[in-house]
């Protein structure tokens, strides 16, 4: 029989089919979502919870006239398939392939771009008042996940839709699932209404009813369908008072119901919410059972869903150690924002449950509330990819280093993300951090310097972060116990005369391999591990400066405001060479734009962060040296 999903190229060829045909381009959709991101990887759970419910939107709506958006929009991945993409599918988050969310240079039936969770109310009330402004009638629909109205953002849209327009569609995704299980009074709020029995009898009577005048004339449906949704209002007093309509909970999965519902739900002259009950990973067995595994994933095996054995990651090492740590320290308290998995907390929770918080979406919530703790004692341990991080840049500044709280931020995925892309990489938090006051700011080599770093944040009386990346450790010896290092000291692995290469963090590799090449063009090069960001070890380099005729810094971050600037700021201002001039510095590092997803080291190869672009910059200087190599330090 030939596949349904292959003549979709475009939301004008689904208008076309029946429910039936709807039916099987359902089960077709989750047939290929399954075997193409067993190859790619991807947001499969997300994916095969939302097939339905794409497809009602896109058989309902007229994008890119009408505008969809999905929150987060890691669950775009149908959107994609049904928005002439299909063809493209298998490249997903693949190197010069779709983009794993939606992205407005990718399509134009992709209206608002995201990565970071809360942003889809606001965004789409903005497209809205814009229609009003400009007197469209284009449908303005926001798709958001239950895990999403954790997020203040997602509620301070709520508090001003209402007022803002008349027409806007939300529809609450709701699967009770974040990344882990969502939590806090709101998804106790949604699990309230979803088990009432009443909400099962109202149910069952819209899901007869849409089905026994499915298939009549189109005027007959709209109607006993307008009963049905009307009948299945169920009062949900939050909502309602925030001035939307509120409509549910229906079947997610329920085809006909969605259609139907999104038929008369756009006839509607007020803001309206409809409360969709979804199935994560609904269609794969491994999926619905291994929840939290199957939110995103690389490659799997697409019958039994197995993956190979993980190697040990930089979380892992994160958050064993401050399980150990805290068994002999009481004050310390660990916070993620609805990434337990991500960021190895996981693994702390079961040994410490009562020290353990996720609050749920809510990165600037998790910051303000550790530093409320440590206002009380506590040494509050902040768990945040370096991404999400920014969304919390105030209460970091505001909060906690102005008032010099002992919190700590462990960020996770700092650098380059590679298959997320843009919106997950982690290029900016030098940036973001080093101009504040009181922080200290640390990048490890190795996972044994990641632990000595995490007890060193610990003796501090204020602030710190240690920033350091997604993906396998370095794998060398660890010590026994961590040791405290001295603040603001680098450590220098080989000493050199004629240049000094920082490398920070894990770029402590390619700083070594620079020296190798140099020491083969006759230079002699010394390797230093800069370890703290702030304070610079500005005795280090005066020191290499009155040697060196370079510098090079490498970084997995952005150049800009990094740590290359932060060692040119300080040698612009120590002055030190014999004309009064600063010593050159070769900075290795993302140039100022935004870098697409990709493999890390095509991309690193891609944008000059090699060894190789190094030494082309840094020999002509050497080849120019101007000055005597001096004193050995
Ligand atoms: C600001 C921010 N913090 C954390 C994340 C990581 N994250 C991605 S998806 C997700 C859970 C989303 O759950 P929900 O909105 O319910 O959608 P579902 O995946 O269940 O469909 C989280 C926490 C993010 N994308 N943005």
């Amino acid at each position: 029989m030939a596949s349904i999903v292959q003549s979709i190229h475009s939301p004008a060829d689904l208008k076309l089919l029946n429910y039936e045909q709807m039916g099987k381009l359902a089960e077709e959709i989750r047939e290929c979502l399954i075997q193409t991101l067993s190859k790619t990887g991807g947001h499969l759970g997300p994916n095969l919870g939302v097939v339905e419910l794409t497809i009602a939107l896109h058989a309902v709506f007229e994008t890119p006239q009408d505008k969809i958006l999905f929150d987060v929009s890691h669950q775009a991945y149908v959107h994609k398939m049904l928005t002439g993409r299909l063809d493209r599918m298998d490249t997903i988050r693949q190197p010069g392939g779709l983009n794993g969310f939606m992205l407005r240079t990718e399509s134009e039936h992709d209206c608002y771009g995201a990565g970071h969770a809360g942003t889809a109310l606001s965004a789409a009330l903005g497209m809205a008042v814009a229609r009003d402004l400009a007197g469209g009638h284009e449908h303005v629909v926001a798709v958001a996940g239950d895990a999403a109205f954790t997020n203040g953002i997602s509620f301070e849209a709520l508090n001003n839709i209402a007022e803002q327009t008349k027409r806007m569609i939300v529809v609450l995704n709701d699967n009770e699932w974040s990344i882990d299980r969502n939590v806090g009074a709101v998804a106790r709020y949604f699990h309230r209404i979803v088990t009432n029995e009443h909400y099962q009898h109202l149910h069952d009577r819209a899901t007869r009813l849409i089905e026994r005048f499915g298939g009549k004339t189109a005027m007959k449906v709209v109607r006993r369908a307008e009963e049905a949704a009307k009948s299945m209002l169920w009062p949900s007093i939050l909502f309602e008072e925030f001035g939307l309509e509120y409509f549910g909970p229906l079947d997610g999965h329920n085809l006909p119901l969605l259609v139907e519902s999104f038929k008369f739900l756009k006839t509607l002259d007020h803001p309206v919410l409809l409360h969709v009950l979804t199935q994560k990973g609904r269609g794969f067995q491994p999926a619905i059972d291994g929840q939290k595994k199957f939110h995103g994933l690389g490659p799997y095996d697409p019958e039994t869903g197995k993956t190979v054995a993980g190697v040990p990651t930089y979380s892992e090492v994160f958050a064993n150690t401050l399980a150990d740590m805290a068994t002999t320290d009481p004050r310390i308290v660990a916070i993620t924002a609805a990434m337990p998995n991500g960021t190895g907390l996981d693994l702390f929770r079961p040994r410490h449950p009562r020290r353990y918080f996720d609050v749920g979406i809510a990165e600037e919530h998790a910051v303000i509330f550790a530093a409320g703790m440590a206002t009380r004692g506590y040494r509050p341990v902040c768990a945040i990819y370096s991404t999400f991080l920014q969304r919390a840049f105030d209460p970091v500044v505001h909060d906690v280093c102005l008032q010099k709280l002992p919190v700590l931020f462990c960020m996770d995925r700092a650098g380059l993300s590679g298959d997320d892309g843009p919106t997950h990489h982690g290029l900016f938090d030098i940036a973001y951090l080093r101009g504040i006051p009181e922080i200290v700011l640390m990048a490890p080599k190795d996972e044994d310097e990641l632990a000595d770093m995490m007890k060193t944040a610990l003796t501090l009386a204020g602030p710190s972060a240690i920033r350091y990346p997604r993906g396998a450790v370095a794998g060398v010896a660890r010590k026994a116990e961590a040791q405290v290092l001295s603040i603001g000291k680098a450590e220098v692995l080989s000493d050199g005369s004629d240049v000094a290469i920082l490398g920070l963090g894990p770029m402590i590799a390619l700083a070594k391999e620079l020296a190798v090449a140099l020491d083969h063009e006759g230079y002699s090069a010394a390797v230093i591990n800069p370890r703290f960001i702030k304070p610079l070890d500005r005795e280090l380099l005066a020191r290499y400066a009155l040697r060196a005729a370079a510098f090079v810094t490498f970084e997995d971050h952005v150049k800009m405001g990094g740590f290359g600037s932060a060692v040119v700021e300080a040698l612009e201002e120590m002055k030190l060479d014999e004309m009064g001039r600063a010593v050159p510095v070769v900075r290795i590092g993302w140039p100022d734009r935004f870098i697409e997803h990709g493999k890390v080291d095509a991309l690193r190869a891609k944008y000059g962060l090699t060894v190789e672009a190094a030494l082309a910059q840094v020999l002509p200087l050497l080849k120019s040296r101007r000055r005597p190599a001096l004193v050995a330090s």
